[in-house]
């Protein structure tokens, strides 16, 4: 559906990162007068767009020497589209997540999740009003590849906001679980086996049927620590290299189930080491624990 120029009232304050190689700008600025980011992504070249882009397209040249030349080539609009994602009202937190920033590693023990994480991201963590809105169809309801409506074990897959599902080859979905009362890893036990088991098995069943895509070229894993703390699992194409997706935060769902199998209190006992933001809050509890 089309829909009027909201940027055209952005006023940008700040540039949060831009890169060259990804081909995006992260810009923090004012929208109507409440705070925004707003993210610009030129998007992969479709192979199945050549033939148009070839026959519809501008060629200019700039330089020619022996048999090398370069040119640039105006394509059509519909091409020539950004993806283009807007966060209004924005949070700092919004702010800050966007913001390139350098990281730590933090060392968290099953005492410290109890003592300075869930106490922390009771009063600090992003909303998820956006998942309650998925779940109870308000939003994004036609953009659902699949659901399993049960409560217990029952959860909703869906194109990760990231994607724009133009091409299979940046695939990124993401199932959102049913239940309400799982925040992350750290509250997973040998009773939610059945669901975990269930999500990767349908969700790599409607993967199949749907981009025919199988299950030895996805990568299904959690974040530790996730931005939202409401349990949902990330599905991608192998060899994707989704952005925030570094190998700290990254625990794959397999890995999950068999820790699990194999002692039920795993990921309420055990170490667990992720990278924070030098701005994030969280960060500042673990210093003044005075291990960091
Ligand atoms: P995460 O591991 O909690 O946080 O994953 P991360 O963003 O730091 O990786 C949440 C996932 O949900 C991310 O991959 C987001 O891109 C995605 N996401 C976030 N929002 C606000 C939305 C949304 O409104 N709709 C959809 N479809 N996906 C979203």
């Amino acid at each position: 559906p089309e829909s009027e120029n909201i940027l055209r009232e952005f006023k940008t304050s700040k540039v949060l990162s831009d890169s060259a190689r990804e081909k995006n700008i992260f810009i923090h600025g004012k929208l109507a007068d409440q705070e925004a980011v707003v993210i610009l992504e030129k998007t992969p070249i479709r192979e199945d767009t050549l033939a148009e882009l070839f026959s519809g397209s501008r060629l200019k040249l700039e330089m020619k020497n022996d048999i090398y030349s370069t040119y640039r080539l105006q394509a059509p609009p519909q091409l020539n589209e950004i993806k283009t994602t807007v966060v209004c009202p924005a949070t700092e937190k919004h702010v800050k997540k966007y913001q390139r920033q350098e990281s730590f590693l933090v060392e968290e023990t099953g005492e410290d999740y109890q003592s300075i994480t869930l106490p922390y991201i009771q009063k600090q963590s992003f909303s998820v009003q956006w998942v309650y809105n998925i779940l109870e169809k308000k939003a994004e309801a036609d953009r659902i590849v699949y659901e399993d409506p049960d409560p217990k074990v029952g959860f909703v897959l869906l194109p990760d906001f990231k994607w724009d599902q133009k091409q299979v080859d940046d695939l990124y979905l993401i199932a959102i679980v049913h239940q309400r009362d799982i925040r992350s890893l750290r509250d997973l036990t040998s009773e939610h086996l059945p669901l975990l088991q269930n999500i990767f098995q349908k969700g790599k069943e409607a993967i199949l049927e749907r981009y025919k895509l199988p299950a030895s070229k996805l990568r299904v894993y959690l974040h530790y620590q996730p931005s939202y703390y409401h349990l949902h699992v990330h599905f991608t194409k192998l060899g994707y290299e989704a952005p925030g997706c570094g190998v700290e935060r990254a625990h794959l769902l397999a890995d999950v189930i068999q820790n699990l199998q194999s002692d039920r209190q795993y990921y309420k006992s055990r170490t667990l080491y992720f990278p924070l933001r030098a701005d994030d809050g969280l960060l500042s509890k673990f210093k003044e624990t005075g291990r960091l």
